[in-house]
């Protein structure tokens, strides 16, 4: 692989500075102090919990694992634009960041990789990080890459049908964004000027593939215009840039003012999944370039030059993060398997015999 070919660090032509990252003024609306702890606090762990994810895998204790490090300030930034509960999220496997600051629990996300009876996802049915949890209205899709755009825009037509004020929030890889139903899902979702934002996790890869051989475009947004909606480009590694244009594109939708495609551009630190071997496919000076730009510390310091915390209260939501993941992981292990009796359940109908009596 060449320089030239390898995903550049932040986007370059909208990113902010380093010296915009020093600035102690710096928020987005609606972001308060204890917000932006908060979810630094939920950085942590998504990043903890899925680095635990590869090594249980290593253990031979899940059997596939595939995780986000490196995307937490995209998942957990325009997560915190949105009403929990509320508004509709169909995620993608990459975003653990997403079910965890959206809500689902430490414990439930254990529950899931061990594939236990109580895993709010699928009950131990789905592969591990195929989201799905009806309180926090996170709807399960599929492992075919793009098939979420259709259901999202379906969501967010019956929302707006409905009268009912909740925006449908979609995610996808850059390369997912090559699928027919990203075109045909954001074509209808612009036509009906549906509550819909679609949110592009740009890491420059697909697999093995770099960006170049995905598309003959450098930013995915630009795709928008085709389609008639609003497109924006964000440093997907900084979680108040990636707020501030979540809430715009949220507010926007809720207003009635239709779809927004926001590209954050990140880069995941890890391989694809537990059964990629990323030294195939790019370089370790290519991974130091963006550990140098990792959107934990990146938020870490921003917090300490503006004096919203001390370097000792880092470290104690640090070892509190390490505390809380253990504790999951001891509560998942002991808890309960599947009952292979149920083996069939919310796989077929429960009545093989249609019943004829509803239909008029
Ligand atoms: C329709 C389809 N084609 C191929 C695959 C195999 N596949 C799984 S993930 C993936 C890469 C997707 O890349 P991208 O959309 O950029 O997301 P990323 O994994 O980089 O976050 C591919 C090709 C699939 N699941 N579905
Ligand atoms: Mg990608």
């Amino acid at each position: 692989m060449t320089t030239t070919q390898q995903p550049q660090p932040s986007a370059a032509s909208t990113g902010p500075t380093s010296t915009e990252h020093a600035d102690e003024t710096r928020s987005s609306p609606g972001l308060t102090k204890e917000d932006l702890i908060r979810r630094w606090y939920q950085m942590v762990l998504a990043r903890k919990i899925g680095e635990r994810w590869f090594v249980l895998n290593r253990q031979g204790k899940a059997p596939f694992v595939i995780t986000g490090q490196g995307h937490e300030a995209t998942q957990v930034g325009t997560v915190a634009a949105l009403s929990a509960g509320k508004d509709w999220v169909v995620p993608y496997y990459r975003d653990l960041g997403v079910a965890l600051a959206l809500g689902m629990t430490p414990d439930e996300l254990m529950l899931n990789v061990f594939a236990k009876a109580d895993d709010p996802n699928s009950g131990g049915r789905q592969m591990p990080a195929h989201w799905s949890h009806k309180r926090l209205r996170m709807v399960s899709g599929s492992s075919v890459v793009g098939t979420q755009l259709p259901i999202a825009a379906g969501l967010a037509w019956a929302a707006k049908l409905q009268g009912h004020d909740a925006v449908a929030v979609t995610y996808l890889g850059e390369g997912s964004t090559n699928q027919g139903e990203f075109h045909e899902g954001l074509n209808f979702a612009a036509v009906q000027r549906l509550p819909l934002v679609v949110v592009v996790e740009n890491n420059g890869y697909a697999i093995t593939e770099i960006q170049a051989k995905e598309m003959a475009i450098a930013d995915v947004a630009d795709r928008a215009q085709a389609y008639g909606v609003r497109g924006a480009v964000v440093d997907g590694n900084d979680l108040i840039e990636v707020h501030r244009a979540m809430q715009i594109a949220v507010q926007a939708a809720r207003r009635g003012h239709g779809p927004t495609l926001l590209e954050a551009k990140t880069y995941r630190i890890v391989p694809h999944s537990s059964d990629d071997d990323d030294r195939r496919y790019r370089t370790r000076e290519e991974l130091d370039l963006w550990r140098a730009r990792d959107p934990i510390d990146r938020l870490r310091k921003h917090l300490l030059e503006a004096r919203i915390l001390t370097s000792e209260q880092a470290d104690e939501l640090i070892a509190k993060a390490a505390e809380e993941l253990r504790g999951a992981e001891a509560f998942a292990a002991a808890a309960p398997d599947p009952d292979p009796a149920s083996l069939a359940t919310h796989l077929y109908a429960d009545s093989t015999t249609p019943s004829t009596s509803s239909i008029p």
